[in-house]
């Protein structure tokens, strides 16, 4: 049976204005020998992992989600560049779709052949309209899904992404500037957007310092999420 116990908790947490962090977990960059001692060097506010890559060799997620729960009693999400990731092993799924680009594999293809494993599968799938905005370089997740991102200059076009995906029935919208993003996703937009959704607002991309997260979270992020600073 699907709970909604891992969205509940984000919601009650963005509407009583507690910031949530997410260490993003890339798969196939990950020493697993050195889990233990990766997860005690996190940020005590650590929140929630997220786990997933562009391209992460079969099995891997799985073998990687099991072994961090060794370790932590954190929430662990799934944030998969492709359905082949998904593993019931962790407690959640972002289940993305691409609202940024018109590739119809990212917006319902990989959503469709999701169903096979979900079907049978308790993890909790939470809805996220993911919003790719231009970083500043060229994004894994551009490569992936063969899609430009947005500029952050189109702040209207961008908002009315993020309104579209609230209509489509999205739990979560994602802004994301991209894996190591020499731009993050700018106050000015996080503020636009958050000032029109209701739902919780994530944002993600080249967040490097305390300074980066606090500007996110000022502007409007209900969560952040931090990869590439973490890797070692
Ligand atoms: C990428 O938003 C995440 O999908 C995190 O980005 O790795 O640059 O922190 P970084």
């Amino acid at each position: 049976m699907m709970t909604s116990t891992l969205y509940e908790s984000m919601l009650t947490a963005a509407r009583l204005g507690q910031k949530q962090l997410c260490i993003l977990i890339d798969p196939e960059k990950f020493d697993m020998e050195k889990a233990a001692g990766f997860l005690r060097s996190l940020p005590t506010n650590t929140t929630h992992l997220l786990v997933g890559g562009s391209v992460v060799p079969q099995g891997m997620t799985e073998k990687v989600v099991k072994e961090l729960k060794l370790f932590t009693a954190k929430p662990i999400i799934l944030f998969p560049g492709d359905y082949s990731q998904i593993t019931s092993a962790a407690d959640g799924l972002l289940f993305l779709s691409l609202l940024s680009g018109r590739n119809p594999e990212y917006l319902i293809g990989q959503q469709a052949k999701a169903v096979a494993i979900l079907r049978e599968s308790p993890l909790e799938v939470i809805p996220t309209g993911y919003i790719l905005v231009d970083g500043g370089n060229h994004s894994a997740v551009a490569q992936v899904t063969q899609t430009l991102p947005m500029s952050q200059k189109d702040i209207e076009a961008i908002v009315d992404t993020a309104i579209a995906g609230v209509f489509m029935g999205a739990k979560l919208i994602y802004l994301e500037a991209g894996s190591g993003a020499v731009i993050p996703v700018t106050a000015e937009l996080i503020s636009a957007v958050k000032k029109e959704i209701k739902i919780p607002l994530v944002v993600g991309g080249g967040i490097r310092t305390n300074e980066q997260l606090n500007a996110a979270y000022q502007a409007g992020a209900d969560m952040v999420v931090m990869g590439n600073v973490f890797e070692k």
